[in-house]
Order: structure tokens, then sequence, then C-alpha cells
């Protein structure tokens, strides 16, 4: 039997979650750990900043050697290995997929989950408090962000086209965790066919155990 793909990270950052999905989706045994060649590495450490620079994750662990970057590691996996396809083949729709990734990870990421859900994981207000002054601030880009997805699905089932790819990946567990919570799910309901694109998604056999 094949040796599991190895992700470095924790299973509730939303790219570990894209990485974990694209697994699924190629039908590949994996595990999501915290150990370096049978030793335990935390977070935000020396180790941790010898596989990644800027010590964020996920990074895939290979018998080469580590893969930093979601992007990075969904073209690997892709590349690499068999299974359900992730990028398609044609130039123009590749450039799509590699578009909508970067857009999703990026700027999608930044206004939902730096600005928004950061501040519920980990709330940095008085005793530990949310600072809900900061979240209601940060509404407008929520929006914003929901506005583009809203309209990129609006004649497809998938952020580009008929077909799931990569960006999907990239986005899904984005719109899984804001749509799950108290501020985001009214902003999330605005949009039916982000709804029921989310709705759809969790039921699916690659995203039911790995989302939520
Ligand atoms: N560009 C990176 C972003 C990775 C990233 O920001 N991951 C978050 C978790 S979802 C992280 O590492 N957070 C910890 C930190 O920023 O220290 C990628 O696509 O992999």
């Amino acid at each position: 039997m094949t040796a599991p793909i190895r992700i470095y990270g924790p299973s509730f950052s939303t790219f570990v979650r894209s990485v974990m999905m694209a697994c699924e989706l190629k039908g590949l045994p994996y595990e999501v750990t915290t150990q370096v060649d049978g030793e335990a590495v935390d977070f935000h450490t020396p180790g941790h900043k010898a596989i990644h620079p800027y010590t964020k994750f996920p990074v895939l662990l290979t018998e080469k050697g580590p893969i930093p970057e979601t992007v990075a590691i969904l073209h690997y996996l892709e590349n690499e290995y068999g299974g359900a396809k992730l990028y398609p083949t044609d130039p123009y729709a590749q450039a799509q997929v590699e578009a909508w990734s970067g857009i999703s990870g990026i700027y999608v990421d930044f206004e939902i989950v730096r600005k928004v859900l950061l501040e519920f994981i980990f709330p940095k207000g008085e005793n530990g408090t949310v600072r809900m002054d900061k979240v209601e601030a940060a509404v407008p880009g929520i929006e914003n962000a929901l506005s583009v997805v809203a309209d990129q699905l609006a004649d497809y089932p998938f952020i580009c086209g008929y077909e799931l790819t990569a960006a999907d990946l990239i986005l899904i567990p984005i719109i899984d965790y804001i749509e799950g919570n108290e501020v985001g799910k009214p902003l999330v309901a605005k949009h039916e066919n982000v709804l029921n694109y989310i709705q759809t998604i969790r039921q699916q056999d690659f995203a039911k155990d790995i989302l939520k």
C-alpha cells in the first residue's frame, strides 16, 4: 500500500482543508500531522521555519523534501498522482483556475478569514472577547467578497465553470466557515447561489468529513 500523503498543519486551517479535499478527490490516503522526520515540530518554531520560510501551513512533507504553499501542493498532487483532475488542460481554462485560486486564496481569504474569522478563533478583545467593532467594520469587505463569488457562480455550478477545480478547493473552506459564523450566515444567505454551492458541497463524499 502507498504511504499516506503527509500534510503538516492543523486540520482546522482552511488551506490545510483544501489539500485534504484534494487527497479525498484523488483517492489518496493522507494524514494531517505536526511531526517532521519523526519529531514533533511546534508551529512558528525554527523547525517550522525550516519547512516554510514564513511559518505558514500547509506544508506537504514528501520523500524529496517539503513543499510549502497550497497552490504548489495542489499542482504537485495533480502532476504526481492520478485521480480526479483539479486543473483543465486547455491553457485559457487553466489560467482561469490559477486566477481564481489566487483571488480566493488572497483577496477573499483576506476579507473573510484574516479580518473576521480569525477574530472569532483567536479573540483579541478584553478578557478574550471578540472585538465586535473590528468585525462590524469588516462587514463591507465580507459583502464584497461574497458578491464577487456570487457573480462568478451566476452561470455555472463551480467557480470556473461546469467542473470542480483547484480554485473551488481553495474557496470552499472559506465559504464553509463564514456561512457557519453568526455574522457571516445572514450575509451568505443573501446570495442563494453561494448558499446552494456550499450546502451541496458539504454533502459530497470528498468534503463531508472535512468541513464544519
Ligand atoms: N499563501 C499560503 C497561505 C497559508 C496561510 O496563511 N495559512 C494559514 C492557515 S489557514 C497560516 O499558516 N496561519 C498561521 C500564521 O499565519 O502564522 C498558502 O496558500 O498556503
